[in-house]
């Protein structure tokens, strides 16, 4: 590819601040799955210069990430996350070319409310799996992080061992992007740690409503993290959330807290029985664990274990996996449209006349809106 080369020039370096490596992989300000905007440098939180980099071709990405190098998977999920028009060029060859070594991970998504412990229960998991000599990616998608940044130091800590093991790779989140963005950016980056070797790949999010819908449609199993709580056990989680869950999970449950995470696991288990399973063969079921002691997390991976058992031998898993991908495919023409509309320089001088007289009741909004979709004349190779 040839005429690709030195098109990885300017890739945003922000996070790499010269680290030779990526291990000990610690959160910093190695942000990812998150969108920029194309920029040239930028040093973005980091007080270590960027230290300037040979760019890469798409070629020697994709031979770097299936090689298993962290140093070059981070820049391509960088390159990925960029949305800069040259960047998006070339991160599609470089996931074109990494695409036949994709496919082979299990994908978790793991939801929940903020302090349920779902960075902990990684932790003490991600541990245990790194153990049986498994590979473990995890990627944390927290578009609430933007203000507070509160769970990227949170992540840093409670995410302490797992993240110096180098048979781990963590990219927490970021500031910054949009939900949308960063979940189309999370699905590149999932193929971009598969491609790696990454056998098991975690996907963290809070839960704040839309978030598990957008994460569950791009993971086989879906987990959610409850914490026992007084009152009414359903408060501030939304039916809908359960009903896309493979298996809730009442955490915290050692010292006194055991028999409340005991009881809550009944009650929720009783809401299960009102529900229609999401996913074909399985039963959702109620556990409980405690990511600080240990207790049922063991059960859990075995858990998946058997919904992978059973998933791919009565053909859901590759079901579902195909569904995604369409769903994929959807969500990102509605996207690209969208971008080629709004893009379009006649239309963009249109809007505000348009705005106007819409605002001052001076034209019916449909109208408007036909008005400006006959403006809309996409010329041939103006297409992104
Ligand atoms: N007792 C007890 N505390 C726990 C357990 N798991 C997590 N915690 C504590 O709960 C707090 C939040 O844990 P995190 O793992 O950061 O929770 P999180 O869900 O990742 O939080 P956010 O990423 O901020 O949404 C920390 O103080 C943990 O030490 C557990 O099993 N038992
Ligand atoms: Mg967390």
């Amino acid at each position: 590819m040839s005429g690709n080369k030195g098109a990885g020039k300017d890739v945003p370096e922000a996070d790499q601040a010269g680290r030779p490596d990526w291990a000990p992989v610690d959160a910093g300000p190695q942000f990812a799955v998150r969108v920029v905007r194309g920029r040239a440098t930028g040093s973005r939180g980091s007080s270590a210069p960027a230290v300037p980099r040979r760019s890469l071709t798409a070629a020697e990405y994709a031979q770097g990430v299936i090689g298993g190098n962290r140093t070059i998977l981070a820049r391509a999920i960088t390159l990925v996350e960029s949305n800069a028009e040259r960047h998006r060029r070339l991160a599609r060859e470089v996931l074109a070319r990494v695409l036949p070594h994709t496919g082979g991970s299990v994908r978790i998504g793991l939801s929940g409310v903020p302090g349920a412990g779902k960075s902990s229960l990684i932790e003490t998991l991600g541990n245990q799996l790194v153990t049986q000599g498994k590979r473990l990616a995890v990627l944390a998608v927290d578009p609430s992080s933007t203000i507070t940044r509160g769970s990227i130091l949170g992540d840093k800590t409670r995410m302490e061992t797992l993240a110096r093991n180098r048979a781990c790779f963590i990219r927490p989140s970021p500031a910054g992007g949009n939900l949308g963005g960063v979940a189309r950016k999370s699905r590149e980056t999932i193929l971009l740690c598969e491609a790696a070797g990454y056998d098991v790949i975690v996907v963290e999010t809070v839960g704040v409503g839309q978030n598990e819908v957008t994460v569950r449609s791009m993971v086989d199993f879906f987990l959610l993290l409850l914490i026992a709580g007084g009152g009414d056990e359903l408060q501030g989680i939304k039916k809908g959330v359960i009903e896309i869950a493979d298996a809730l999970v009442i955490n915290k449950a050692d010292g006194d807290n055991q028999a409340r995470a005991a009881i809550s696991r009944q009650e929720y288990a009783m809401a299960l029985g009102y529900l229609s399973p999401i996913t074909r063969g399985w039963q959702t079921r109620a556990h409980v664990c405690s990511a600080r002691t240990g207790m049922g997390v063991a059960e859990l991976w075995r858990m998946v274990q058997r919904f992978l058992e059973i998933t791919r031998a009565n053909g859901f898993f590759a079901e579902r996996r195909q569904a995604q991908s369409v769903e994929w495919f959807h969500t990102l023409l509605d996207d690209s449209l969208r971008d080629l509309f709004r893009r379009d320089p006649v239309v963009a001088a249109r809007l505000p006349d348009l705005e106007r007289a819409v605002a001052q009741g001076a034209y019916l909004v449909p109208d408007a809106v036909d008005d400006l979709l006959r403006t809309f004349q996409p010329a041939p190779g103006r297409r992104s």
